[in-house]
């Protein structure tokens, strides 16, 4: 996947002293990859001859991702400084190449995924997946209730949905997506339902990670404790509670996938379910 985005970054005219290099800085920044990793997963199990194919599309949720990112870190949402171990792009640059750069990688996205090598069926039904899961009944919209409602005190369930916009949406796009690319329509709805699950899990473990670094660090930046997160909503015991039960959820969920995918997803997630722990 790291050859595919290196051949595949954004090229743009040298007439400015940094918008090219702004362009793909955070994409070469490192990140786990866990999204395109999902999708890939997917589509290894089922049908290893189309992983070069759908690195196109696992490329495209990379890039949705990533301009979500630069986003979020921008001074009027988390206003943060560091991304992916790097100064984020506004402090290293300025806001307005941080606002375009994120502006570029989301429509870059939907570029690559109309070239991927794919029946234009398919193409059009990932197009859908993606747009509907990352905009503004998807991520876009998690992101508006965390901004708009920064200083409201959600309940459970309203952190849930916002989650489940913000983030667990693309994480179980990236799965259903798999699914559409290997042809296994039955196969796409449980594998979404998983994933937002598993998204989920994911959030509540980077709130609980967040406290644990700021331990540690003996900062006090990873936690808010006025943000509306899983830990200082339900408090860190409660919290990983909920995260053990997920995970234990989701481990006996793998169990009922066919035994390639079983194997694949295991491979992948075994880093993630129980990470809260370490
Ligand atoms: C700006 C429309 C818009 C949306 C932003 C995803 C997001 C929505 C904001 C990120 C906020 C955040 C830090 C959430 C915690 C969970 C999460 C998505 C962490 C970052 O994803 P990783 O851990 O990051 O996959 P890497 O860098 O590894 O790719």
């Amino acid at each position: 996947m790291e050859e595919f985005i290196k051949n595949n970054l954004i090229k743009a005219e040298s007439f400015h002293p940094y918008y090219e290099k702004a362009l793909n800085e955070m994409l070469l920044a490192g990140g786990k990859r866990f999204r395109p990793k999902l999708l890939l997963s997917v589509v290894k199990a089922y049908n290893p001859l189309l992983l070069e194919n759908a690195k196109y599309a696992a490329f495209a949720l990379e890039l949705i991702h990533t301009y979500s990112l630069i986003h979020d870190d921008l001074p009027a949402m988390d206003n943060a400084d560091l991304r992916r171990g790097h100064p984020t792009l506004h402090k290293t640059y300025d806001e307005v190449t941080a606002i375009l750069v994120g502006d570029a990688l989301n429509t870059y996205a939907f570029e690559v995924l109309s070239k991927a090598p794919m029946h234009n069926d398919v193409k059009i039904e990932l197009i859908k997946i993606l747009a509907q899961n990352a905009g503004p009944a998807g991520m876009v919209l998690g992101q508006a209730i965390d901004c708009y409602f920064e200083d409201k005190k959600l309940n459970l369930e309203e952190l849930k949905t916002l989650h489940l916009n913000k983030t667990a949406k693309l994480i179980a796009a990236s799965l259903q997506m798999g699914a559409v690319i290997v042809n296994k329509p039955e196969l796409a709805q449980k594998l979404y339902d998983f994933g937002l699950k598993l998204g989920l899990l994911f959030q509540i473990q980077d709130d609980l990670l967040d406290l644990l670094d700021s331990e540690e660090t003996g900062k006090t930046t990873g936690v808010d404790t006025n943000k509306n997160t899983f830990v200082t909503l339900l408090g860190e015991e409660e919290a990983k509670k909920e995260a053990d039960k997920l995970a234990s959820e989701l481990s006996n969920e793998l169990d009922s996938f066919d035994e390639n995918l079983k194997t694949e997803l295991k491979k992948l997630l075994d880093n993630y379910l129980f990470r809260h722990k370490r």
